[in-house]
């Protein structure tokens, strides 16, 4: 399987992350890549190259222009208001409050924010958009015939909605590689997400469509971020009515529980009939995640690695999360190795 990195990830290294109270260092960190893309290489899983330059009309398919152009100029902003530190929100507009859009860059910050973790600061949106570019690339392979292949994206996507940011992510990239595949002549395609934490971004972007199946499984948001969607009820809506699919899964989800919502998926997908399978790829369902509840151990990335290659689909995986550092080129390339070998 062909992995597409850039090393312009680097460029995404925030120093901070506000996380009970304090300021610490980002859990969403350059050296995840980095352990990822050596693992690749180490058990030889195919040829690594850089990412094609799709441009930002792909980006523009997906989000909305206004959040993009924030994106692009929120860091020059920020330092030319005045402050001294990294762009962190600390406002929002919450219940009742007015539809305009503020000038002044703290009240645009928290307009365009779903969260406060996620720490703005210079490169960030260099890496965004490389990543999403990393994202784009896999698409176009598997238009050309590739079966599968592994987009190794950094920062990841999936909680980046129409207009906002946030949980570690800018763009979605996910979201953007299935339009860019629809816009090329796919009719059908599914989005399944097996990161531990909800999908909201994707959902978002896709809750009025039937061309996208999305489907998430992830921890329980009365107990996870993004703790205010992800809910089972959330079943889409207008002609995007059953094509969202949520399974919501309590603390302590082992692997058996957690497949069992994984066949169920397996098999919605294959009644949609896709061209193309996307996998929000997030391996932060492991035992061990410093941020997670889930109990999958490492043998059990390639099990399920070989369910989703019983679809018979082309498949994009699509890097997003996965926080225990030490194992996380080892679980990543699990669910690739259990993929190739399976099915
Ligand atoms: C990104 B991905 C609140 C913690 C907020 C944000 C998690 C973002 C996960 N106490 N944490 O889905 O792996
Ligand atoms: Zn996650």
């Amino acid at each position: 399987m062909e992995t597409i990195f850039s090393e312009t990830h680097k460029r995404r290294n925030a120093r901070s992350e506000l996380y009970g109270g304090e300021l610490v260092e980002p859990f969403e960190r350059p050296s995840r890549a980095e352990y990822i893309v050596e693992r690749v290489r180490s058990v030889r899983l195919g040829p690594v190259n850089p990412p094609d330059d799709f441009g930002m009309q792909p980006i523009l398919a997906v989000h909305d222009a206004d959040f993009v152009a924030f994106l692009q100029s929120v860091w020059t902003e920020w330092q030319a208001a005045g402050f001294k530190g990294e762009a962190i929100p600390s406002v929002w507009p919450a219940r009742r409050t007015s539809t305009h859009i503020p000038k002044h860059i703290d009240g645009l910050l928290g307009y365009y924010a779903l969260a406060s973790e996620t720490s703005i600061s210079d490169g960030t949106w260099d890496a965004a958009y490389a990543s999403a570019q990393v994202a784009l690339t896999g698409a176009e392979r598997l238009r050309q015939g590739a079966r599968s292949v592994f987009s190794l994206c950094r920062p990841p996507g999936h909680h980046a909605a129409l207009d906002m940011y946030g949980g570690y992510c800018f763009l979605n990239n996910a979201a953007i590689a299935a339009q860019h595949l629809l816009d090329n002549g796919a009719e059908r395609v599914a989005i399944l997400d097996v990161d531990f934490h909800h999908g909201n971004g994707t959902q978002d972007i896709f809750y009025e469509r039937e061309d996208v199946l999305f489907l998430s499984l992830h921890g329980d948001p009365m107990d996870a971020f993004p703790y205010y969607l992800g809910h089972a009820d959330e079943t889409g809506k207008g002609a995007g009515e059953g094509f969202n699919v949520n399974y919501p899964l309590p603390p302590g989800t082992d692997f058996v529980t957690w497949r069992k919502s994984l066949q169920d998926a397996i098999e919605k997908v294959a009644a949609y009939g896709p061209e193309v399978l996307i996998i929000s790829l997030g391996v932060d369902t492991f035992e061990t995640d410093p941020i997670s509840f889930f109990k999958l151990k490492s043998a059990d990335f390639i099990t399920y690695g070989a369910d989703i290659a019983a679809l018979k689909l082309p498949a994009l995986f699509v890097m997003e999360g996965g926080y225990d550092i030490a194992e996380i080129g080892v679980n990543a390339v699990n669910v690739l190795e259990g993929f190739e070998n399976g099915g």
